[in-house]
């Protein structure tokens, strides 16, 4: 290779698909940087990430909102260790729950990890390329923050300040149902991110506040089903949900059954796996996504996030001892 080195000049951020805050990131990275923007939701992670890694002409790769599970933080850290080796420069940016060893393999060969679970995803990244990006932009991590249940965090309620409150919330509540709404429509997403980037907000998206319409009348349906179809155990309440997504449903399990923990699980379409969501109360003082990470590995799934907010892929034949040892671990803890 030497005096003929492939020209690297692929610059491309890889971030969540499944929220407010992935997009939000990718628009600010996009903003900041110019880089090409792929959506990924944690299942399809890591092949898009072995995918990128394996272009010769990559010159930078950002990764937001996207979190490691102990079923595949080693793979992470070896692909982005063998992509700086090749110089290629690797910014992580996230706020999901990541063991202190992880950081320090990743930093030990010069990714930027800018990692702080207390500010949303969005947020870090604004702080982190502030100089670079238009004032305005601020306005799209706010609205990450509010998705994330995260503007009364330092940097994100310094940075709702600026706009009125009311505002915000139904831009970002709008926002946030145009994404859930769009799930299997790749190409409306990347269209949200690139009116992101030109700071379009939802009053200026044809059709978005129609789109949030028929999602609320969807939510009000799953809400009715819920009312009479989760059940309760000592610690947890939680649902199969048969022809809605998991996570639409588990903030009502969590809230109609008023226990500190809700679990909403969907059979996924390739049949072998349930997709659980699982969320905590206000007062749940239990790292829920330390609880599901491990547990989802040893029963062969694989699972995390933050801690009153996670999710987990777990095999069918598995699910019940999934919610039986959730349950017993929260014994007493709750
Ligand atoms: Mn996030």
């Amino acid at each position: 290779m030497s005096g003929r080195s492939t020209k690297k000049s692929r610059v491309v951020c890889i971030s969540h698909k499944e929220d407010m805050d992935g997009l939000g990131s990718a628009a600010l990275v996009r903003q900041a940087t110019g880089a090409e923007v792929m959506l990924v939701d944690y299942v399809g992670q890591m092949d898009k990430i072995r995918e990128v890694a394996a272009d010769p002409t990559l010159k930078s790769l950002h990764i937001c909102d996207l979190g490691t599970s102990k079923k595949n933080e080693d793979e992470f850290v070896q692909i982005l260790t063998a992509l700086r080796k090749r110089h290629v420069r690797v910014v992580y940016i996230d706020h999901h729950d990541l063991s202190r060893r992880i950081i320090k393999a990743l930093e030990s060969v010069k990714v930027r990890v800018v990692h702080n679970v207390g500010e949303c995803t969005a947020v870090q990244v604004f702080e982190t390329y502030k100089k670079k990006l238009p004032a305005d932009s601020s306005f799209i991590a706010v609205c990450s923050a509010i998705t994330d249940y995260m503007e009364d965090r330092p940097k994100a309620s310094k940075l709702l300040q600026m706009y009125d409150r009311q505002f915000a919330m139904i831009s970002a509540t709008v926002m946030t149902y145009n994404v859930v709404g769009h799930q299997k429509d790749l190409d409306y997403l990347l269209s949200l991110v690139d009116s992101l980037t030109a700071l379009k907000f939802p009053h200026q998206i044809p059709d978005s506040f129609e789109t949030a319409r028929l999602q609320v009348e969807r939510l009000a349906g799953i809400m009715e089903k819920v009312k009479d179809g989760y059940k309760k155990m000592r610690n947890l309440a939680h649902m199969e949900i048969t022809d809605a997504g998991a996570s639409g449903a588990v903030n009502f399990v969590l809230g109609l059954s008023g226990k500190d923990v809700g679990v909403a699980y969907k059979e996924r379409a390739d049949y072998g796996n349930y997709a659980v969501s699982v969320r905590g109360s206000r007062s749940c003082k239990v790292h829920l996504g330390r609880i599901v990470n491990p547990l989802a590995a040893s029963l062969g799934g694989s699972g995390g996030g933050h801690s009153r907010a996670c999710g987990a892929l777990i095999p069918k034949s598995k699910i019940k001892t999934f919610l039986r040892e959730m349950n017993q671990q929260l014994d007493g803890r709750l």
